[in-house]
């Protein structure tokens, strides 16, 4: 089964958890482990990728890690052209576009695009719209970042992307960002573009992720506090849990 017909199947029944692994911060192996548990905690497809620090063979390494640990999906969550690899299921194949710098609305799309191409990886169509703060990939990415509030700014964007034929939206408050995007601003985008909405950076409690899936969110990601858990499963459980109930 492709990826997107995976998420679009599982959407149809209940929210969507994945799991975010920077192939910076641990060995493969210990991603692997961590994958391991994500999967045994109930979370739906593991994203492997990072704002600093990526490389194809760091990336290639870890990948095949994670897929010998689990059965779930393993999607890239790629930097620039460079973090691509054969040995996962899909890429998202996306494009800032609240970026100031062409290379990461299409520029790194179209050098990558041809290796897609080749490696027949799935691409899936995501717009990456960068909330304030934004964080690190909101500052690598010379990101004009949505102000938090400016609800209308968001949904803008979100039916530029729909207008354009992206199939996924990415509200991104930024990894490790003090607080996740306001609920407020995931419900106006949900009540104008009915895409599938994916919403990461700063969801910390299984409170948030709550809060957050309530408001509209279809697909709920968390890294740092997947990585800060060190891999305990009750707590990444509680995480998804909340999500799905
Ligand atoms: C970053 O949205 C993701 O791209 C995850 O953010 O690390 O804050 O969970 P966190």
């Amino acid at each position: 089964m492709k990826v997107m017909d995976y998420i679009m199947d599982k959407l149809k029944n209940e929210k969507v958890h994945m799991g975010l692994i920077d192939p910076y911060e641990q060995s493969p192996d210990v991603a692997g482990e961590l994958a391991y548990v994500l999967e045994a905690a109930g979370s739906d497809a593991i994203m492997v990728g990072g704002s600093t620090g990526v490389e194809q063979k760091n990336v290639d390494y870890t990948v095949k890690a994670i897929k010998k640990r689990v059965k779930i999906p393993v999607i890239l969550f790629p930097t620039d052209a460079r973090s691509i690899t054969p040995a996962a299921d899909a890429i998202y194949f996306m494009s800032m576009l609240n970026s100031l710098d062409i290379n990461k609305v299409v520029g790194e799309q179209m050098k990558g695009a041809p290796m897609i191409k080749k490696l027949g990886l799935e691409p899936l169509s995501m717009a990456y719209i960068i909330v304030e703060p934004g964080m690190t990939v909101g500052k690598v990415g010379n990101a004009d970042v949505i102000p938090r509030g400016e609800n209308q700014l968001a949904v803008n964007y979100a039916l530029a992307a729909k207008y354009l034929g992206m199939k996924l939206i990415y509200l991104e408050a930024g990894s490790g960002a003090p607080e996740p995007v306001p609920v407020e601003m995931i419900k106006a985008v949900k009540e104008e573009v009915e895409l599938p909405l994916i919403v990461g950076g700063g969801i910390r409690t299984p409170q948030q992720a709550k809060d957050i899936a309530r408001a509209g969110a279809d697909v709920i990601v968390t890294g740092t506090v997947i990585e800060e858990s060190d891999g305990v499963k009750n707590k990444i459980e509680g995480l998804v849990s909340s999500i799905k109930n």
